[in-house]
Formats: C-alpha cells, sequence, structure tokens
C-alpha cells in the first residue's frame, strides 16, 4: 500500500471550487495535481449526510473516471444558533446554482437579531485521499477553525463565508487575512497539513 509518489505521479483533485483550489496548491506537498475538468469525470451528487461521506463520493468519483489516484475536500460551516445549518450544504443554502453571495445574505437573514454571543460557528474541512476508486482505506484528515458570524460583510479575500467569518485572534474577518496568514489558521490548512503528514507516513 505505498504511496511514495514519484515526481511525476499525478493525482485529480475532485471537482473543486477556484477558492479551494488555490488554497489546496499552496500547502499540499504532493506531486502534481490536476482538476477534474481535465478529464471526462461526470459531477457525482453529494448525497452524503456528513463532510466525510461526500469528501468519499466526490474522491472516489474523481478516481473511478480519471484513472489515477483523487484527492477531495468537502468543508463547509457550522452555525450553532441554527442547528448546525449550514452544514453540508453550505455550497448550496440559498438554492441549487446559489453563488457566494447569495449563501452569505441567507445566513445573515437567518441570524437577523441574534446577539454575538450567540453567533458561534465554526469552519469544518474534510479531505479524502483515494489511491483509486475501490480503495478500501482512504486516507482521511479534518481540519476545524472556530469564529463567529458577523452581522455584515468586511473585506475581499477568501471565497464562500469569508467576510462574515469573524477571525478573534487578528480581530478581522476571514476575508481581511491574507490567504497566507488564512491558511496558517484555516480548517483546510489544518486539514491539509494533516494529510501532508499521512502520506509522508505511507
Ligand atoms: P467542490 O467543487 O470541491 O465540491 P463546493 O464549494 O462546491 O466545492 P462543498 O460542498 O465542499 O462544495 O462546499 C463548501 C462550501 O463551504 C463552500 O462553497 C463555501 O461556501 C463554504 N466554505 C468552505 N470552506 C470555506 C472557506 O475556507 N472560506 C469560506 N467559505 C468556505
Amino acid at each position: 500500500m505505498n504511496t511514495a509518489f514519484s515526481p511525476q505521479q499525478r493525482i485529480i483533485l475532485a471537482r473543486g471550487n477556484p477558492g479551494k483550489v488555490k488554497e489546496i496548491q499552496a500547502i499540499l506537498a504532493t506531486p502534481l495535481i490536476l482538476p477534474q475538468s481535465q478529464f471526462s469525470v461526470p459531477e457525482a451528487e453529494e448525497t452524503g449526510s456528513t463532510f466525510i461521506e461526500n469528501a468519499i463520493i466526490k474522491a472516489r468519483n474523481a478516481a473511478l473516471y480519471g484513472h489515477l489516484p483523487a484527492l477531495a475536500d468537502d468543508s463547509g460551516l457550522i452555525v450553532d444558533a441554527l442547528n448546525g445549518a449550514p452544514g453540508v450544504i453550505s455550497a448550496r443554502y440559498a438554492g441549487v446554482g446559489s453563488s457566494d453571495a447569495d449563501n452569505l445574505q441567507k445566513l445573515l437573514d437567518e441570524l437577523d437579531g441574534v446577539p454575538d454571543a450567540e453567533r458561534t460557528a465554526r469552519f469544518i474541512c474534510v479531505i479524502v485521499f483515494m489511491r483509486h476508486a475501490e480503495d478500501p482505506f482512504p486516507l482521511i484528515a479534518q481540519g476545524v477553525w472556530e469564529g463567529r458570524i458577523l452581522t455584515q460583510p468586511a473585506g475581499s479575500n477568501g471565497f464562500g463565508y469569508d467576510p462574515v467569518f469573524w477571525v478573534s485572534e487578528h480581530h478581522c474577518s476571514s476575508a481581511e487575512l491574507s490567504p497566507a496568514l488564512k491558511n496558517t489558521l484555516s480548517h483546510r490548512g489544518k486539514a491539509l497539513r494533516q494529510l501532508n503528514q499521512l502520506l509522508a507516513a505511507q
């Protein structure tokens, strides 16, 4: 089960919204990461009710149709005052095909009137690496980033819910952090560094 990579080893990144892809490429210590769009891979339906299930679905689909090892990120935001919503549907909270701005506005609407102390939230990231589509023992790495939801957006870096995610250590939103600083703190940064260790230990 050796996954020691040659420098030429290619890995498919399942799906991959552009915001995620940049962050993954900045941290992952593996060879060539190729976006799924370069292969004939049909979209996988994310039918799981957990981040882990959905990451496995995406990675397995990319490995199956791309015939290479595959990596998938499934991530999202959990808000305590909303019983964990938007959770696994973070990318489509305001409906299928909704934009980051639509989702963010829906979140602010749902939290209207909720006091600061009750706006606690966390970003979750699960990254799955599958050596092939039938891999019975995928590598699974996870990261969590605790924060709070602001009452209005601030900043223009990052993507998704970054403009409303308050980072208390730096007294600003996640969208006001530089990309490099976000990577040192974020759920995705933590998961990717854990994955690097898992890959190195193979
Ligand atoms: P894939 O193409 O990789 O499937 P996705 O964005 O469509 O990406 P996900 O189901 O993983 O699919 O949803 C993740 C959503 O969670 C993402 O669209 C954002 O709205 C939010 N999110 C995740 N990580 C984030 C981050 O670092 N900053 C802001 N929002 C984030």
